[in-house]
C-alpha cells in the first residue's frame, strides 16, 4: 500500500532545505516514505529530474501533485494538518514567524555559502566574512524579537512552528561552527539538539559515508 506521502531529500548531512521540509512533514504525524538522493553525484544527475522540475530537493509528492520548495512545502502542509499547527497561532505572531522564514529562505547568503552545514563535524573554526557574520548577527537579532513576543524556552512561539524548522539547520550550524553566543542562541540550540526528530536525522547523518569535498571546511 504506499503511503500517501513521499518526499525526496538529499544527503541528511549536507541538504539543509531537505530538512526544513522533513521536521514539519514529521511533526504532522503523517506516514510517508523518503527517497533519498546523494547529492554531487552522477547518480543525482541521472535521477532528479524524474522527480524535481528545479533538479533541486526537497520535493513532496503528495498523490498527483509534486511540491518543489522547501517553504511551499511547509505552507502545504499548514494548510492539510491545521491540527498540527504548523504556524503560530496569534495572527501577529504568524505575520513575525513568517517574515523571518522568508528571510531565512531568500537571504543570509554569506553564512550560507561559508558555514556549510554539515551535521556529523564538530569544533570547526571558520573566520567569516563581515557579511557572514552580519548574517548570524541578524539570527541573534531574530531570536531576541521572537522571545520578546513569546517569553519561554524551547519552540520559538511555545510549540514547534515553521519558523523553527527554517532556522534548525543554522543552528545545527552553531553546533558545528561553535556559533552560539548568547544565552538566547544557546539556550535554542539546548532545544533543537534534544528534540526526537532531530535526533534521528543526525543519527542518520552520522551513518552516512559521502563526503562532499566543497562543502568541507
Ligand atoms: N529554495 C529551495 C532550495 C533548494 C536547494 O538549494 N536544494 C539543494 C540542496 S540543500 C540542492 O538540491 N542541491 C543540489 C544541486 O544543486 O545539484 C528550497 O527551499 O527548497
Amino acid at each position: 500500500m504506499p503511503k500517501p506521502f513521499t518526499l525526496v531529500i538529499g544527503n541528511r548531512n549536507y541538504s539543509s532545505w531537505s530538512l526544513r521540509a522533513w521536521l514539519p512533514l514529521r511533526k504532522t504525524g503523517v506516514d510517508f516514505d523518503v527517497v533519498r538522493i546523494p547529492m554531487d553525484t552522477d547518480e543525482f544527475q541521472q535521477r532528479i529530474g524524474e522527480y524535481s522540475p528545479t533538479r533541486r530537493v526537497p520535493v513532496l509528492q503528495a498523490g498527483d501533485l509534486t511540491i518543489w520548495d522547501s517553504l511551499a512545502i511547509s505552507e502545504y502542509l499548514a494548510e492539510q494538518f491545521s491540527e498540527a499547527r504548523l504556524w503560530p497561532d496569534n495572527p501577529s505572531h504568524r505575520a513575525i514567524a513568517r517574515s523571518i522564514s522568508a528571510e531565512m529562505h531568500s537571504g543570509l547568503m554569506a553564512m550560507r555559502d561559508e558555514f556549510p552545514m554539515s551535521c556529523r563535524a564538530r569544533d570547526r573554526q571558520v573566520q567569516g566574512s563581515p557579511q557572514a557574520m552580519q548574517d548570524l548577527a541578524r539570527v541573534e537579532q531574530w531570536l531576541e524579537v521572537c522571545r520578546g513576543l513569546k517569553p519561554g524556552n524551547g519552540a520559538l512561539f511555545g510549540h514547534f512552528t515553521i519558523i523553527d524548522s527554517m532556522l534548525i539547520p543554522v543552528l545545527l550550524r552553531f553546533h558545528t561552527y561553535g556559533l552560539a553566543k548568547s544565552d538566547l542562541a544557546k539556550e535554542y540550540l539546548e532545544w533543537v539538539l534534544a528534540d526526537a526528530d532531530v535526533r534521528e536525522w543526525m543519527e542518520l547523518a552520522e551513518k552516512e559515508t559521502e563526503v562532499i569535498e566543497h562543502e568541507e571546511r
